[in-house]
């Protein structure tokens, strides 16, 4: 897990104020009930030596539909927030980034009805590198099931990117690292592979790929990138439930999000995952996913929104 490297401004509620000065009250809302929810969006260095956002309007596009979600408001429309991004970005002159848009209930009264108590939003931005570790996107990762079951939508509803949701994903996560391993894998109330912490999974067989059906994952804006490019390149997509022998029997499983952007998996509780290393599928995709997002590939070009600084 990356320290965080402070930058010089946060975006706060309209303004842009030093990155020490981004506080609240420990008495916040957010804090306590975990009312709030967030974006983890991604800007890469383009190949021509610009900067860009990847799928920006698609990630602040969910962050609303997250708060229509939670039934809370969100202060700012998608267009300002998209500004705002961009704003922030270029106030900290980052030519890459890991971006957290957040809007959580704020500081006014206590007690589980959120009231009338205002809704702050921040943007922070900061150099994140492989989110699994430095090795991960070559030789892949080593995944337990987890003993907890992915939320099931009528506890809480995974389609949010809400903040009370990742106590799920906390447990699984320490629990996986406790235990040696590198991320959990969920599997729904059902018994069927769900999502890992902070990632959608795909599982290859020959030219085929699954995915888990929407049902109980958060639908990962990386997981849509990935099932677009697969098709485009010619493999055959199946979105469907599928269990966890059927993972340990696959030729390649591997990891979509933002943050552990197309990971290879190598080992599923103990079991080697095919070779024991990145498959050739989850390579090309790969390949071709970091092509897209550095702006060498002209076909999807309307994911990136370039910023100058
Ligand atoms: N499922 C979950 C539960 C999840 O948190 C993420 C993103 C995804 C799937 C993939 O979604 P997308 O990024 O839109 O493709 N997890 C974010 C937070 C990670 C964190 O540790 O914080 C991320 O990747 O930014």
């Amino acid at each position: 897990m990356a320290g965080l490297e402070p930058t010089p401004f946060i975006w706060f509620d309209g303004k842009l104020v030093p990155w020490d000065e981004a506080k609240i009250h420990v008495l916040t809302h957010g804090l306590h009930y975990g009312t709030g929810y967030f974006e983890g969006i991604r800007a890469y260095k383009c190949a021509n030596g610009q900067s860009a956002v990847f799928r920006l309007r698609d990630h602040i596009t969910r962050m609303l539909n997250s708060a229509k979600i939670l039934a809370l408001p969100c202060p700012y429309t998608v267009d300002e927030l998209c500004k705002a991004t961009l704003d922030t970005l270029v106030a900290n002159k980052m030519e890459s980034a890991y971006i957290r848009p957040l809007s959580f209930v704020g500081y006014g009264g206590l007690g589980v009805y959120p009231g009338d108590n205002p809704i702050n939003t921040i943007i922070a931005v900061w150099s994140w590198g492989a989110y699994l570790g430095k090795e991960a996107l070559d030789l892949g990762v080593r995944v337990k099931t987890s003993s907890f079951s992915r939320i099931h939508p009528n506890t809480l509803m995974g389609k949010a990117k809400a903040c009370g949701n990742y106590v799920n994903s906390v447990l699984a996560k320490v629990e996986a690292v406790q235990d040696g391993y590198d991320e959990a894998l969920m599997l729904d109330t059902n018994g069927f592979v769900s999502e890992a912490t902070g990632e959608n999974v795909f599982i290859v067989r020959g030219k085929t790929i699954k995915t888990t059906p929407l049902t109980s994952i958060l639908e990962g804006i990386n997981r849509g990138s990935v099932i677009t490019l697969a098709k485009d390149l010619g493999y055959e997509v199946v979105e469907t439930q599928f269990t966890r022998d059927e993972l340990y029997c696959a030729d390649e499983v591997f990891f979509s999000g933002t943050a552990a952007e197309v990971t290879p998996v190598r080992e599923v509780d103990r079991r080697t995952i095919g070779k024991g290393r990145a498959g050739d599928v989850t390579k090309h995709l790969q390949q071709e996913f970091f092509k897209i997002v550095q702006g060498t590939n002209p076909k999807y070009q309307d994911w990136l929104t370039p910023y100058t600084f």
